[in-house]
């Protein structure tokens, strides 16, 4: 039985959310915004499949997905940029590789004591987000 990710996180910290959204050439207005907000994760997990949704006073973003299967992603009202995107176990973490039009773009959860983690990777830049349970 793998980890347990299910819950409602709430988000404490976020390093580098700046140079992520940059990377994804969000523009400055939306920056500035995006970059103020606390979003929450509502997250549920039922054996391999997932649903992870992203909500905030701004925009609101829902994945859903199975475990080693690839998909279409729109990441909309992100950058809409579509992408492949599959998720897997690397040991106790829970990695995605988003292949599409921008290098390097994927995101990494894992637990840590009590807090959820999230590195989020796009080309150069890495932004690192931690959460508390709500
Ligand atoms: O999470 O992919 O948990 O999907 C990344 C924002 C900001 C909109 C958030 C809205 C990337 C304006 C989703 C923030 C910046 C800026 C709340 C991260 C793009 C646009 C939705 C993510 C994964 C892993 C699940």
């Amino acid at each position: 039985m793998p980890v347990d990710f299910n819950g409602t996180w709430n988000l404490v910290s976020n390093d580098n959310f700046e140079g992520y959204m940059t990377a994804l050439g969000i523009d400055f207005a939306t920056r500035k915004i995006a970059k103020m907000l606390k979003p929450q994760k509502v997250i549920k997990q039922d054996g391999d499949l997932f649903s992870i949704h992203t909500t905030s006073t701004f925009r609101d973003y829902t994945l859903q997905f199975k475990i080693g299967e690839e998909f279409e992603e729109d990441n909309k009202g992100l950058d809409n940029r579509k992408c492949k995107s599959l998720v897997t176990w690397d040991d106790d973490k829970l990695i995605c590789v988003q292949t599409g039009e921008k290098k390097n773009r994927g995101w990494t959860h894992w637990l840590e004591g009590d807090d959820l983690h999230l590195e989020l990777r796009c080309e150069n830049q890495v932004c690192k987000q931690v959460f508390k349970r709500a």
